[in-house]
């Protein structure tokens, strides 16, 4: 949200730079939110490119100096859906737009519908890979979480973990999938921490993911770079985005008034919130696959009542 100020002044600055007859007033304005913003979210956003505010559709794949990475909840991901070859054809071009994509919503009892995925993904010479959760839930309807990503642009550095939920307690439906990853051609590293909520507790579920944080910051005590990021219900009924949260000191780059359902629905529920935006390149949003690969409505629901979202960030130029 702080970003968004950000932003909202890039383009006011921008504006002003350009005008000639701006007046004194607007620069008074503009020095005046400069000033309220806090001083090292000024320092990390001075070297990183405007983002682009109207980044929900994007038509380029990420570029060889970007990684990009994101989340989709596959709205009940198994056999049936592997049986459709034009939804799975369709996801398989989505995962493509990827460097790595935190899946949601495996529901797979015979754990074939993913290698399915990624077998289709990489028919094309692509060089994709997998790694996947076991099945999580409190009651007998299970759900996986998996990341998948392009081996030649990235490499998990440790070993995947679902966050250990302290003894005596259960914060969450699903806990946090965790993994950390390092990009090949460049230094960037990063730890990834994709979560579901449940709907019914999606407020106490966001307000528990710090401890999912200070967890992983315990674990990768050198690194900066952690991103919390997938369908969290952060919207509508379940949460309220107006209010605050436990997270509320982080980047949330998908803005609230982006819409990341595919039905008529406009809620942002699916989030990607980071502690570090210095490799920011640019581009982050909502990939509309609808518009992008031309769908009717029916064939855009039939793969997912949720868009992906997406951020890109620079392989080189990461310090920690
Ligand atoms: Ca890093
Ligand atoms: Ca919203
Ligand atoms: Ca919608
Ligand atoms: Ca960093």
């Amino acid at each position: 949200m702080k970003l968004k100020l950000f932003t909202v002044i890039i383009l006011i600055s921008l504006t002003y730079g350009c005008v000639s007859t701006g007046t004194e007033q607007v620069q008074n304005f503009v020095e005046q939110q400069v000033e309220e913003v806090d001083e090292p979210m000024q320092e990390e956003v001075v070297d990183t490119p405007t983002p682009e505010e109207d980044s929900s559709i994007t038509t380029s794949f990420s570029p060889d100096d970007t990684l990009r990475i994101g989340a989709f909840n596959v709205q009940v991901f198994g056999v049936t859906k592997a049986d459709k070859p034009e939804v799975m054809d369709v996801l398989a071009d989505i995962v493509r737009t990827y460097d790595i994509v935190a899946i949601q919503e495996i529901r797979d009892k015979s754990e074939t519908a993913l290698p399915e995925l990624v077998e289709l993904v990489n028919s094309d010479g692509s060089s994709y890979d997998y790694v996947v959760s076991e099945r999580l839930g409190r009651t007998t309807s299970k759900e996986q979480y998996a990341y998948i990503y392009d081996s030649t642009a990235v490499e998990l550095t440790g070993d995947p973990q679902t966050y250990p939920e302290p003894e005596g307690t259960d914060p969450f439906h699903r806990q946090p999938y965790i993994a950390s990853i390092k990009a090949i051609n460049g230094d960037y590293d990063a730890v990834l921490m994709v979560i579901h909520t449940d709907p019914d507790e999606a407020t106490e579920e966001i307000n528990a993911l710090d401890d999912v944080l200070e967890y992983s910051e315990s674990i990768y005590s050198d690194e900066k770079d952690f991103i919390i990021m997938g369908d969290l219900n952060a919207d509508g009924s379940y949460f309220n985005e107006d209010g605050t949260s436990d997270l509320d000191e982080y980047n949330w780059l998908i803005d609230d008034d982006w819409d990341t359902t595919t039905k008529s629905t406009d809620y942002t529920y699916d989030r990607i919130i980071m502690t570090d935006i210095s490799e920011l390149n640019g581009q982050y949003g909502v990939f509309m696959y609808d518009v992008e690969y031309g769908l009717t409505e029916e064939e855009t629901t039939a793969v997912s009542d949720h868009y992906p979202v997406f951020v890109d960030v620079s392989v080189s130029g990461d310090v920690d």
